[in-house]
């Protein structure tokens, strides 16, 4: 198997908790690459524990990732998942964006988060969430999509399972080969919310500012009227204003 290569094993269930936290627990002994998808998760997490809604219909999955790197590119295998997703549903006629940092957004609402969890040197889990042909829970209505709805139609699960997967082979092999600098270049094209006015939560703050750059490390730059200030990521709330 090519170090890069994302798929060659697949473990699929009927329904888990979380498929984060079933590929956790497998990860020590499974290849690079492995991937866990489930068909429903009762305990689905997005950052912070809060409630990913996973009924049947969407597509539910985590990748256990073994990269070689260093402690700092960590954090931005995020975007090597939100990337995938974006040129996914490219290929199904959908026009995405990244929400800086962790969301695919379509037409001012989302359609797919991604958590990455994990643990230095050992393993890091990528855990991607996109709404297909699952319903959206009444409370998520206005805030959320999915390609079903996109489309008028319903789109094979397993198309969208390949499709994904050979994207996200693809980013991970340019995070590992060129290195992080040519994925953030990559996201900054793609993330919609550059130079936009945003509203940042972070710990119960609130800030504002217009959104002008993404570091090299992956922060959000944002300008105030005072100050230029880096984000990073954690588990910082962004609202467009
Ligand atoms: C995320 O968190 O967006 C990360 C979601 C990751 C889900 C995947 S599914 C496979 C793997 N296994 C897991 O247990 N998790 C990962 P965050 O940025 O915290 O956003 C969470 C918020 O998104 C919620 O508070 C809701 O407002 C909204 N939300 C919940 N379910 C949604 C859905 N199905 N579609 C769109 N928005 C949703």
């Amino acid at each position: 198997m090519l170090h890069s290569e994302i798929g060659k094993g697949v473990i699929y269930l009927k329904e888990v908790s979380s498929t984060n936290d079933y590929a956790k627990k497998i990860a020590s002994e499974v290849p690079e690459g492995t991937v866990v998808i489930a068909k429903k998760q009762t305990k689905g997490r997005g950052r912070k524990n809060r409630e990913w809604a996973s009924p049947e219909g969407g597509l539910w999955m985590s990748i256990v990732l073994k990269p070689q790197v260093k402690r700092e590119d960590i954090p931005k295998i995020v975007f090597i998942g939100a990337l995938a997703v974006v040129d996914t549903l490219a290929e199904f006629g959908i026009k995405a964006g990244i929400k800086w940092p962790n969301d695919v957004w379509v037409d001012n609402k989302k359609i797919c988060g991604i958590l990455t969890e994990g643990k230095f040197g050992e393993f890091a889990i990528l855990g991607i969430g996109l709404n297909v042909n699952n319903i959206i829970p009444p409370e998520l209505e206005g805030s959320a999509t999915s390609m079903k709805l996109l489309l008028g139609r319903e789109v094979g699960l397993n198309e969208v399972l390949e499709t994904l997967l050979r994207n996200l082979s693809r980013w991970y092999r340019i995070f590992l080969e060129r290195g992080s600098l040519a994925v953030i270049s990559a996201v900054k094209e793609k993330c919609f919310i550059l130079g936009k006015e945003v509203k940042i939560i972070e710990d119960g703050r609130e800030i504002r500012g217009r959104a002008v750059d993404i570091a090299d490390d992956g922060a959000l730059v944002l300008e105030t009227p005072r100050d230029k200030l880096r984000i990073l990521y954690g588990d910082v709330s962004l609202r467009l204003e």
